[in-house]
């Protein structure tokens, strides 16, 4: 059983790097190679052809988000946009297998040097996939919203798939993204429960420290120099 903690918990440690509301999000596909520097390709959604998007390929069987940098293509005329994410099957013009909920977002939002930009967009409900298959996805604006914006770079070296422009592949491109899924916060019982799991292995490991009857004890090392006895 301790083996199966210690790979527990060492899985849980790479890739769990954040905490949300309600629970833990463990992140699948990430395209930039830590240390890369911010994306300098920018995608204009939509484009022409409504053709911009990402492959890439999961190695867990569902997905729960994706994550992308993206704000205002226009900043400062009054108005903001909503932005959700559909995925795809087979091809960037593949059939649709699910889309997230809209993140509505104000005139401005994300633009300028070193403004956050990196918005989470979650899908309504899991959705299951394949692992090792290829999907696609594409941020899309909703109708009346301002043009929106996605970042990417061509440094990311993403071996899972490639960024598309205007349904064509941009090899060497990558969009700035990262896939996950949500773990759900334990409850306050499981916590507990869990808890008293680990007192009573606690317990049973300090039992099998004690020494049993008739062991053998080292014996001390002689003192160099003799010791006065009482009385003597
Ligand atoms: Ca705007």
């Amino acid at each position: 059983m301790k083996p199966d903690i210690y790979i527990v918990l060492a899985w849980t440690a790479v890739t769990t790097v954040s905490l949300r509301g309600q629970g833990y999000l463990i992140y699948d596909q990430v395209s930039p190679v830590p240390g890369s520097p911010p994306g300098a390709a920018e995608w204009r959604i939509p484009d022409p052809n409504l053709g911009s998007g990402q492959s890439f390929t999961p190695s867990l069987s569902r997905i729960d988000f994706i994550d992308l940098r993206t704000g205002d293509y226009t900043a400062s005329n009054g108005r903001g946009g909503g932005v959700f994410v559909i995925l795809r099957s087979d091809s960037i013009s593949g059939p649709i297998i699910a889309s997230t909920a809209p993140v509505l977002m104000e005139d401005g939002f994300g633009h300028g040097p070193g403004v956050e930009n990196t918005v989470s967009f979650f899908f309504q409900a899991p959705v299951p996939l394949t692992p090792g298959t290829t999907y696609y996805f594409q941020p899309v604006v909703e109708m009346n919203s301002d043009p929106w914006y996605v970042i990417g770079y061509n440094s990311y070296r993403y071996s899972g798939g490639t960024a598309f422009w205007q349904g064509e592949a941009q090899p060497g491109l990558d969009m700035w993204f990262r896939t996950g899924i949500v773990i759900p916060e334990p409850s306050s019982l499981a916590l507990g429960l869990f808890g008293l799991a680990a007192l009573a292995a606690a317990k049973r490991a300090c039992a099998d420290r004690r020494q049993a009857v008739g062991a053998v004890f080292p014996t001390p090392p002689e003192s160099p120099t003799p010791t006065l006895r009482r009385g003597a």
